[in-house]
C-alpha cells in the first residue's frame, strides 16, 4: 500500500514525534489535536514538548511544507491515533479485597469517533495508544462500523505500540524494532508498509490483540523487575548489606538481570500499564498487582530511611534534587520524587525542591527553589531523587562550601560514598543505610 498523505491525532510524546519523522520522510502529515493552543504553538513554529532533537525535527517538517497542524481530521491515506490512555480519576474497580485502577479510554474512544466523517474504503487506521487487551477488536472496530465500513473488509485496521524510551525518542521511533498487529493479515501487511517508512528495526506482524498483550507484558516485566529490586533494598537495609553491590554481583550471573532500586516508579507508562492487565482480569494477576503495591509504596519507605538519618524530620529543612520521573527528562508526571517530598513534608519536614529541567514547575503544595544554589543554602540535609547528569557531576568539595548540610541521602545511587563522607558528609543510601560497605 502507498502512503502519500497521513493524519496523525494527537500530538503529544508520542504523535509529536511519530508526525514529524513521517514528515520528514516525504509523507504530506495531518497533526491533529483537540487543544487549539498546541495547535496555535506548532503553527508558529514552537514546540510544546521537550526531547532532544524535538524542535529541530518540527521545525524542519514545518519548514519543508509536509507538516501542518490542525483540530480535526481531514481525509488521509492512514489514520494513526496516539492519544493518551490515563486512569479514570475517581472510579476503582474491586475483587476480592482488592481495589484497583481503570483505564480512561475517552480519549481513544473520541479519536476513534473523530475519524468518522472522513474515514474512506482503503484506508489504514493503526490504533498506537496503550491499551487494555482486545481494546482494537472490540472499542475500536465497532466504533469504525459506524461509518458503513468494516475493519478489515473495507479498510484496515491494526494495533501497533509505541515502545520508544523517552529521552531517545526520535532515534528509537526509527532503530527499534516494531509490531504491527492487524485484525486480518492484510491490515498487518498495510500496516507494515506505513512504517517501513522510517523504521528501520525488525517489523514483526502479528494479530491486534497479541500486540496490545506485547505491549502491556514489556512495561509490567519491567515493573515487576523493579519491584523486585525495591524489596531487595528493604532486606538489604534490615541485614546490613549494601543492594547495590549485592545486586552487580548477582547481576554476573548470565541469567540474572536485577533492575535498580530508586524512590519509586514513575512516568505515565510502567506506574500505568500493568493495571490494564490487573483490570482485565484481576483473578490471574496477584503477582502484577503486589508489585504496583511495592513500586507505589517504595516513597513511604525512602521517607522512613531518611526520618530515620534525621531523627526526626520536624522543623528540619530538605532540599530535595530533582522532581522529574527519571533522569534528564523534564517530565514530572506520576513522578514518586514528587510524593516523596510530600511524604517529608506531612512529617514536619521544611522541603525545598529544585528540578532543573523545569524550573518554572508549579507543583500543588511544593515549594521550588528559584536556582540549585537556593535550594541548598540553608538545609540541613540534601536528598538526591533523580539522577539527572548534572547531579552526578556535583564536585562534594564545592558543594560543601555551598551549603550548611552535612547529611546526605542518595536514593538513586547517584554519587560515590567515599568522596563525600572525604568532604564532611554524612552519607545515607538507599538499600545501604546499615552497611559499612562501599
Ligand atoms: N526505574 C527504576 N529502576 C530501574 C529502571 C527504572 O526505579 O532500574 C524507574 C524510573 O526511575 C522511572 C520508571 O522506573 O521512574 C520508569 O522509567 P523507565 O526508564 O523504565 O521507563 P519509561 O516509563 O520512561 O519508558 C517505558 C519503556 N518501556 C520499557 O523499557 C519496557 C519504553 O520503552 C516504553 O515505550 C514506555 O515505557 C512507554 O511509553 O510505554
Amino acid at each position: 500500500m502507498k502512503f502519500q498523505k497521513i493524519c496523525v491525532i494527537g500530538l503529544g510524546y508520542i504523535g509529536l514525534p511519530t508526525a514529524s519523522t513521517f514528515a520528514s520522510h516525504g509523507v504530506n502529515v495531518i497533526g491533529v489535536d483537540i487543544n487549539p493552543h498546541i495547535i496555535d504553538t506548532l503553527n508558529k513554529g514552537e514546540v510544546h514538548i521537550h526531547e532532544p532533537g524535538l524542535r529541530d525535527a518540527v521545525t524542519k517538517a514545518i519548514a519543508s511544507g509536509n507538516f501542518k497542524a490542525a483540530t480535526q481530521p481531514e481525509e488521509a491515506d492512514a489514520f494513526i491515533i496516539a492519544v493518551p490512555t490515563p486512569f479514570q480519576e475517581n472510579k476503582f474497580g474491586e475483587y476480592n479485597g482488592i481495589t484497583y485502577k481503570l483505564a480512561d479510554m475517552r480519549a481513544v474512544t473520541s479519536a476513534a469517533e473523530s475519524i468518522l466523517p472522513v474515514l474512506r474504503k482503503g484506508n489504514l487506521v493503526v490504533l498506537e495508544s496503550t491499551s487494555p487487551p482486545r481494546t482494537t477488536v472490540d472499542l475500536i472496530t465497532p466504533i469504525l462500523a459506524r461509518s458503513g465500513l468494516e475493519a478489515g473488509r473495507d479498510f484496515h485496521l491494526a494495533y501497533s505500540p509505541e515502545r520508544v524510551l523517552p529521552g531517545q525518542i526520535l532515534h528509537e521511533l526509527i532503530e527499534n524494532a516494531r509490531v504491527i498487529g492487524g485484525v486480518t493479515a492484510e491490515s498487518s501487511e498495510a500496516g507494515k508498509d506505513l512504517y517501513s517508512i522510517f523504521v528501520k528495526g525488525q517489523i514483526i506482524k502479528t494479530d491486534a490483540t497479541t500486540a496490545e498483550m506485547v505491549k502491556l507484558m514489556e512495561n509490567t516485566y519491567r515493573d515487576v523487575n523493579i519491584a523486585i529490586a525495591n524489596e531487595f533494598s528493604r532486606l538489604a537495609d534490615k541485614f546490613g548489606v549494601n543492594v547495590w553491590e549485592a545486586i552487580s554481583i548477582a547481576n554476573l550471573h548470565p541469567r540474572v538481570k536485577i533492575l535498580s532500586p530508586g524512590p519509586g516508579v514513575g512516568g505515565h507508562c510502567i506506574s500505568v500499564d500493568p493495571w490494564f492487565f490487573v483490570e482485565a482480569a484481576p483473578e490471574l494477576t496477584p503477582l502484577i498487582y503486589h508489585s504496583r503495591q511495592v513500586n507505589d509504596s517504595q516513597p513511604h519507605f525512602v521517607a522512613e530511611t531518611v526520618k530515620r538519618a534525621l531523627g526526626t524530620l520536624s522543623g528540619k529543612r530538605i532540599a530535595a534534587l530533582g522532581l522529574a520521573y527519571k533522569p534528564d527528562v523534564d517530565d514530572l508526571r506520576e513522578s514518586p520524587a514528587n510524593e516523596v517530598v510530600h511524604l517529608l513534608q506531612e512529617k514536619g519536614a521544611q522541603v525545598l525542591a529544585w528540578e532543573p529541567f523545569k524550573p518554572e514547575a508549579k507543583l500543588p503544595g511544593i515549594n521550588m527553589a528559584d536556582s540549585f544554589e537556593s535550594a541548598i543554602r540553608d538545609a540541613d540535609a540534601l536528598i538526591l531523587l533523580v539522577k539527572h547528569t548534572e547531579f552526578i557531576k556535583l564536585d562534594p568539595k564545592e558543594i560543601a562550601q555551598k551549603t550548611k548540610a552535612r547529611i546526605l541521602i542518595d536514593t538513586v545511587n547517584g554519587w560515590d560514598k567515599e568522596s563525600w563522607k572525604t568532604h564532611g558528609f554524612e552519607f545515607l543510601r538507599i538499600g545501604d543505610a546499615n552497611s559499612n560497605h562501599r
